[in-house]
């Protein structure tokens, strides 16, 4: 029998790569928020594969970008950048429809990586010229100095296997580190708060979802059903009514879809209640951030 393996490693790359996508698929929980909006991600979240190869503990990001640098802003970019000190292993993931400057910045994270480096081209399942997957593959793998490449669609779950092979193949020998029944790092809460946030940006447009946070004032456990309360934190008094919508419509549709989602996740029923409060400016407050639970 070979030794088992154990790893940490970081996905990493520009907002909308699917990196968020990815990591549900490979644990086959819905961790990670998913949007089809940039800056999706703020938080690192841990994704456990737990197998009789070994363990991986992948690190979900949040992706690298090139917006207003505000406090917020700032700090998501430290986390993408930290998400690499101490792994084993980074993994690129690219859109491979497209390459642009916020993947360069992302890629420039790599420069003094010692760990082994990943490409993978995601999305596979929009292309259709597959001789500029060859060139992109080609082209990056020497410029980056990349040990190998996967194609993946990790909305499908194409490739996630060879993902899993390459990584096995690579990572050192050692113990699993974490319990091997067990997803994530994150708490119960933070789950339940990122599901409400998932169902605000999916909602809300334009600038709205993203000077939105939520916070969990209340989670328990009856013996039948989860009770959650999760407060909804806007930056500006006018996005208030914009999150409850006309009659509460808004609110009323985030909060079934978030319950739901909830249940799902946690395995039983949960009643949910949803408020919503103005803290002006908390995205460029670092005092507020901290108090929010932003990693700085
Ligand atoms: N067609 C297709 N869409 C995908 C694939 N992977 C992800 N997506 C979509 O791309 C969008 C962004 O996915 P996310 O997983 O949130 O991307 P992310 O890299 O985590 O983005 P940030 O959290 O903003 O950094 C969502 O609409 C996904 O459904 C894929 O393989 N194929
Ligand atoms: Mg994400």
């Amino acid at each position: 029998m070979t030794e088992a393996k154990f790893g940490h490693v970081a996905l990493i790359g520009r907002p909308n790569a699917g990196k968020s996508t990815l990591l549900n698929a490979l644990t086959g929980e819905h961790l990670a928020i998913v949007t089809h909006k940039p800056q999706t991600t703020r938080h690192r979240i841990l994704g456990l594969v737990s197998e009789a190869r070994g363990q991986i503990a992948f690190v979900d990001t949040p992706g690298v970008h090139r917006r207003k640098p505000h406090a917020l802003n700032r700090r998501l970019n430290r986390a993408a950048a930290g998400a690499l000190r101490g792994v084993d292993a980074a993994v690129l993931v690219v859109d491979a429809g497209r390459w642009t400057d916020e993947d360069e910045l992302a890629a420039g994270m790599l420069k003094d990586f010692e760990g082994v480096r990943i490409l993978a081209l995601n999305k596979i399942d929009l292309l259709k010229d597959r001789q500029r997957l060859l060139e992109m593959t080609a082209e990056l793998s020497a410029r980056l100095g990349i040990d190998c490449v996967v194609y993946l669609s990790a909305l499908k779950g194409d490739g996630l296997d060879d993902l899993l092979d390459e990584l096995f193949v690579r990572l050192p020998a050692g113990e699993p580190q974490y319990p091997s029944d067990e997803f994530t790092d994150r708490s119960s809460r933070f789950l339940a708060a990122e599901l409400v946030r998932e169902q605000l940006m999916l909602q809300l447009h334009q600038e709205i979802p993203y000077g939105l946070t939520v916070v969990i004032e209340r989670f328990e456990s009856e013996p039948r059903r989860l009770l959650i309360n999760a407060l909804i934190v806007v930056a500006e008094e006018r996005h208030k009514g914009m999150v409850i919508g006309r009659q509460g419509t808004v609110l009323k549709r985030v909060g079934s879809r978030a319950r739901r989602a909830m249940a799902e996740l946690f395995g039983q029923p949960v009643h949910l209640e949803l408020h919503v409060k103005t803290r002006a400016g908390w995205t460029d407050d670092d005092r507020l951030l901290d108090e929010l639970g932003f990693a700085d």
